[in-house]
């Protein structure tokens, strides 16, 4: 799981967390969170904000740390906030910097366009327009309008990911 800070990644967690939490395991910089979901049981790597991808001081030392942890990763959960327009561009550049690694080809790609409850929201529908998902060529992606507030929208995403999931196993 991953996104820009503030975008809601710990908050979505939060949400799952009151139906089905299992374990909470702090490391440096990274959560991992253990949720029964369905039949499922998620091991999600809250891996924190884009700089890990984006800015230049942490790039190449956390990129080949992160390669560590997208070996084994089957699904990938981008988290961006809908009230904030200003950083849609950032969120676009880190999103296509994330899914650049091999090791994260061919997964499923679940996008949380979050906040929906807050009345300046950009819609799911045109949130897709600022997002090059056309550049998303290998993974198999689905944009969800959500609210880590009422947790509207939350169970949709993460039906579609887990349902991909359960179909390779
Ligand atoms: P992050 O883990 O991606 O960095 P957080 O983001 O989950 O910490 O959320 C950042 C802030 O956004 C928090 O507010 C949180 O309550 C708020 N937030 C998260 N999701 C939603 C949502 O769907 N709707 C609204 N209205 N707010 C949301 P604070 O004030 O604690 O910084
Ligand atoms: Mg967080």
């Amino acid at each position: 799981m991953i996104g820009l800070d503030g975008a809601g990644k710990t908050s979505i967690l939060y949400q799952l967390k009151l139906s089905d939490l299992i374990n909470t395991t702090h490391t440096i910089g990274f959560n991992l969170e253990t949720i029964k979901y369905k039949d499922l049981f998620l091991a999600i790597w809250d891996i924190g904000g884009y700089h890990i991808f984006y800015d230049n001081e942490c790039r190449v030392e956390c990129k080949e740390w992160c390669k560590h942890y997208f070996q084994n990763t089957d699904g990938i959960i981008f988290v961006i906030d809908c009230n904030d327009k200003e950083r849609f561009g950032k969120a676009n550049q880190a999103l296509l910097e994330i899914i650049k690694n091999e090791e994260l080809k061919n997964i499923p790609l679940l996008i949380f366009g979050n906040k929906q409850d807050l009345n300046e929201a950009t819609s799911p529908n045109e949130l897709i327009k600022f997002l090059e998902v056309k550049k998303i060529k290998n993974n198999k992606w689905f944009l969800q309008g959500s609210s880590a507030l009422n947790g509207k929208g939350i169970k949709e995403g993460f039906d579609w990911l887990t349902n991909i999931l359960l179909k390779r196993i």
